[in-house]
């Protein structure tokens, strides 16, 4: 498998699935200044011409999400999701696309101090921060013992928003921030690959 990388991206999510998975990969280093994501090669890989992508002989998989689905599939030994059979399947990939869907455009409302109208498809940032705080429950993890890649995509999010040095103002998401943070294969954006 080869994942198209640069430690300053959103494919610090990817990797960090990868590593869970204990998957064997090749990083491909994306320059981005270069604007390599941008080349006719790549855009067939990723049409939308952003990172990551992943490639696993003939599959071509894009956006963080699916590639998240697509590698707890890929490594069911790994126990990153529900079992399909599982009554918290639809959960799980419910909160999969949460993360995507609904906690990172209401974060970028936060962030940038944007009101988020009854329009748009997402809840403010204040309450989907209920609605995280209320899965977790107790934890550690969105599934109780069991670590997901729920807990990468919507975890990341929180991680990510941490790293520009603003504090979510729940005690509960804090900690979990903090338990995340001390995965051994946990996301380190920004860092260069260990
Ligand atoms: N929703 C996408 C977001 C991907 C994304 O926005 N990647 C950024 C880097 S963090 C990118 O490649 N930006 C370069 C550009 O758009 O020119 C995912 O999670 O995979």
């Amino acid at each position: 498998m080869k994942l198209y990388y640069n430690p300053r991206s959103r494919a610090a999510i990817a990797k960090w699935a990868l590593d869970e998975c204990r998957a064997g990969y090749e990083l491909v280093h994306v320059d981005l200044q270069k604007r390599e994501h941008k080349t006719p090669e790549f855009l067939r890989i990723n049409p939308a011409g952003k990172l990551p992508a992943l490639v696993d002989g003939a599959a071509q998989v894009f956006e963080n999400a699916a590639i998240c689905l697509y590698l707890a599939e890929k490594f069911p030994q790994a126990g990153l999701a529900p079992l399909p059979s599982s009554a918290e399947r639809g959960r799980f990939l419910s909160l999969v696309v949460y993360s995507v869907a609904q906690v990172e455009p209401s974060m970028g409302d936060s962030l940038l101090k944007q009101e988020t109208p009854p329009s748009r498809g997402w809840n403010d940032f204040e309450t989907v921060k209920t609605v995280v705080e209320g899965e977790l429950g107790g934890g550690p993890w969105l599934f109780g013992e069991q670590f997901t890649m729920a807990d990468i995509m919507v975890g990341s999010m929180f991680m990510w928003q941490r790293l520009w040095g603003v504090k979510t103002g729940r005690p509960a998401l804090e900690a979990y921030v903090d338990r995340l943070q001390a995965r051994p294969y946990a996301m380190r954006m920004g860092q260069e690959h260990r």
